[in-house]
């Protein structure tokens, strides 16, 4: 799997910075770009500041780029008013850029919010109905539908992955199922992005967890085989968190926090 150049927006940011340097075997050049300041360009590096809401901006940040990673925007819940610039006109603009620039294929960093009101007790397919936990799953699930479109439209394909919990290490209970380790998000990156035919797939965005609330049989084709696990990590994350109040809406859904956040309080 080699491109000749490959974007990663959000670059500045937590997960930005972690696949920075596993990128870069993937591609001749890896473009980044970030609103905020990055590390300076090293070999086969090329670092771009583009507001993702810059409609020209985005037009040239497309040039030449085989593929994406789009990982940058608003990563957690804020008032519609701050998401809609980054999210959604921000998405928008990607995929327009993309479009005319003949870039070929998106991985889109979507998130398990898109689905964050279903319980905790059930497991879900990919293509169940959206029930977005906050304006950020909202924002997902918008980006997951554009995907689509441009897709049936135009014939840009995407991979939608909406990832869990992607940290070092699991940190508590709700982490045993939507963790998602740093090699297991790189080994689905580039399944994403080496699968010979995605269409619009969507694949949830977790390691191989014991407990998991999520179905990726929908999305075998794309070649996802997860070889980490929030196993190991049971014992010290149950002893840790012994009681927990099954009534608490962070408790029942899978959103977790989420569905209790922003300007309108769950209960
Ligand atoms: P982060 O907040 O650390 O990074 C996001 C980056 O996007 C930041 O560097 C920020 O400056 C940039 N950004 C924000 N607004 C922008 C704009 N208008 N124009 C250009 N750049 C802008 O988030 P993190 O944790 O690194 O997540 C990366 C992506 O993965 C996000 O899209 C997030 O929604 C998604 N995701 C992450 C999960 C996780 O476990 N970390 C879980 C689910 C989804
Ligand atoms: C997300 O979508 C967020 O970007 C991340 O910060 C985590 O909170 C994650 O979901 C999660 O659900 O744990």
């Amino acid at each position: 799997l080699r491109f000749k150049r490959l974007l990663l927006t959000g670059a500045a940011g937590t997960l930005g910075r972690m696949l920075r340097p596993r990128l870069k075997r993937y591609c001749e050049t890896l473009r980044v770009s970030d609103l905020a300041a990055m590390e300076p360009a090293g070999d086969g590096e090329e670092v771009v500041i583009a507001p993702l809401e810059d409609e020209a901006a985005m037009l040239a940040l497309l040039e030449g780029v085989d593929a994406v990673l789009h990982f940058g925007g608003v990563s957690v819940e804020k008032p519609f008013s701050t998401v809609l610039p980054a999210n959604i006109v921000g998405a928008y603009n990607l995929y327009e850029a993309a479009r005319r620039q003949g870039t070929r294929r998106i991985v889109f960093a979507s998130s398990n919010h898109v689905t964050g009101f279903y319980g905790q007790g059930e497991t879900i397919l990919a293509n169940v109905v959206p029930r977005p936990d906050s304006f950020y799953g909202l924002s997902k699930a918008f980006g997951e539908n554009l995907a689509q479109y441009y897709f049936d439209r135009h014939g840009l394909e995407t991979v939608s992955i909406r990832i869990g919990s992607c940290l070092p290490e699991p940190q508590d209970r709700r982490h045993l199922a939507s963790w998602l380790s740093h090699d297991d998000m790189e080994r689905l990156l580039v399944a994403a992005l080496s699968a010979p035919v995605v269409g619009h797939s969507i694949v949830y965005g977790c390691s191989d967890n014991r407990t998991t609330w999520w179905d990726n049989a929908q999305g075998r084709h794309v070649g996802y085989r997860p070889q980490d696990s929030s196993e190991p990590w049971r014992a010290q994350l149950e002893a840790k968190q012994p009681h927990i109040d099954p009534t608490r809406p962070e408790a029942r859904y899978q959103g977790g926090v989420f569905v209790t956040q922003g300007p309108f309080p769950f209960a």
